[in-house]
């Protein structure tokens, strides 16, 4: 272990790709891994790319990463997919588009299948993020498909989110309602060469008009397939991290982050504590029953694990206390 994070440090490929299989099937070593790594973290840029199966992610990280690379960053790619028995394809699809990289040892593409409970992104995604970040790449780029739970998780670790819209799919309505508005820093309007795309523009830009905060998204429109409207949008992807650093948003978001993790294990172990707990199978079949409420199980167990349920159970009579 020691030689994996000696390598892993210095940026060795090798090294890396061990210490992902470590983290990705939680192989002894791992907690050691993630403790030597863990002060090196922090430093590299995160961008999260976000948007329908086939709007073309993996063909604009391609060009985003040609473009990085032409500026001397070094690059990390995870390509997340829903653990879904299609998802093969689309991970093939992902090397497939990014290949070309394959050789450069400035660049490392990794994609994984979700495996996130909880509500969590993926712990094992976090960790790899955590890993690339200590080999020392600048920019770490996540692509994530469509707008559910893990594009959500994605969108709060990255300090730019970049959504991906096509033409076509659907109309501005249909995109407000999937809460890409709120998720978005950046749109990319890609397949701009598709009929439509103007419209698809407009109709962002005129829903961006009611929006207020401080950063207000730009939009992009690309032709990843042939190369077109990527410089455009990383340099709009600058932008934003100027916006971000300016405000200390980075800092900020490191610090939620942390704590995201901290109580992600702080939920995980509490859940394995009580699945534990001796009457747990009976106990979920008196809810099911009605004999019980969820909330009342709920608290039958932290009694049982040794827990003060009075303050934790802010949604039982004892909230009325305050
Ligand atoms: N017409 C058109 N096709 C594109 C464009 N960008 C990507 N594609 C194609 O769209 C398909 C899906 O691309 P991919 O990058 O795998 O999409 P992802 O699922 O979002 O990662 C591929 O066949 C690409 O060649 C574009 O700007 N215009
Ligand atoms: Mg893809």
């Amino acid at each position: 272990m020691t030689k994996i994070i000696e390598g892993l440090v210095k940026g060795n490929v090798r090294s890396l790709a061990k210490a992902i299989t470590v983290v990705e099937n939680d192989r002894p070593g791992k907690k050691e891994l993630l403790k030597a790594v863990f002060p090196q973290t922090g430093n590299a840029y995160l961008i999260g790319i976000t948007g329908p199966p086939g709007a073309g992610k993996s063909t604009l990280t391609d060009k985003l990463i040609t473009l990085l690379r032409q500026q001397g960053k070094t690059v990390g790619v995870i390509a997340v997919d829903p653990s879904s028995p299609f998802s093969g394809g689309a991970i093939l699809g992902d090397r497939i588009r990014m290949q070309q990289h394959a050789l450069d040892e400035g660049v490392f593409i990794r994609s994984m299948a979700t495996r996130s409970h909880l509500g969590g992104l993926a712990k094992a995604t976090v960790d790899v993020i955590h890993l690339l970040d200590a080999a020392g790449k600048d920019v770490i780029i996540v692509e994530t498909v469509g707008v559910g739970q893990d594009e959500v998780d994605i969108v709060k670790i990255a300090h730019t989110t970049v959504v991906v819209m096509v033409p076509g799919l659907g109309d501005a309505i249909q995109i407000a309602k999937a809460g890409v508005m709120e998720i978005a820093d950046i749109f990319a309007v890609n397949k701009a060469d598709r009929e439509g795309a103007d419209k698809l523009v407009n109709e962002l830009r005129s829903m961006l008009d009611m929006a207020t905060g401080d950063w207000k998204p730009d939009i992009f429109q690309t032709v990843a397939k042939n190369d077109q409207g990527i410089a455009d949008l990383l340099a709009g992807i600058y932008q934003h991290r100027e916006f971000v650093q300016n405000a200390g948003l980075d800092k900020e978001k490191f610090k939620s982050n942390v704590q995201r993790e901290l109580c992600t294990y702080l939920m995980d172990g509490i859940v394995e504590l009580a699945q534990a707990c001796a009457g747990y199978e009976s106990l979920v079949q008196a809810i099911y029953q009605k004999e019980m409420t969820p909330l009342e199980g709920a608290e039958k167990l932290f009694q049982e694990m040794g827990i003060n349920n009075e303050w934790l159970m802010v949604g039982g009579d004892n909230a009325e206390k305050g």
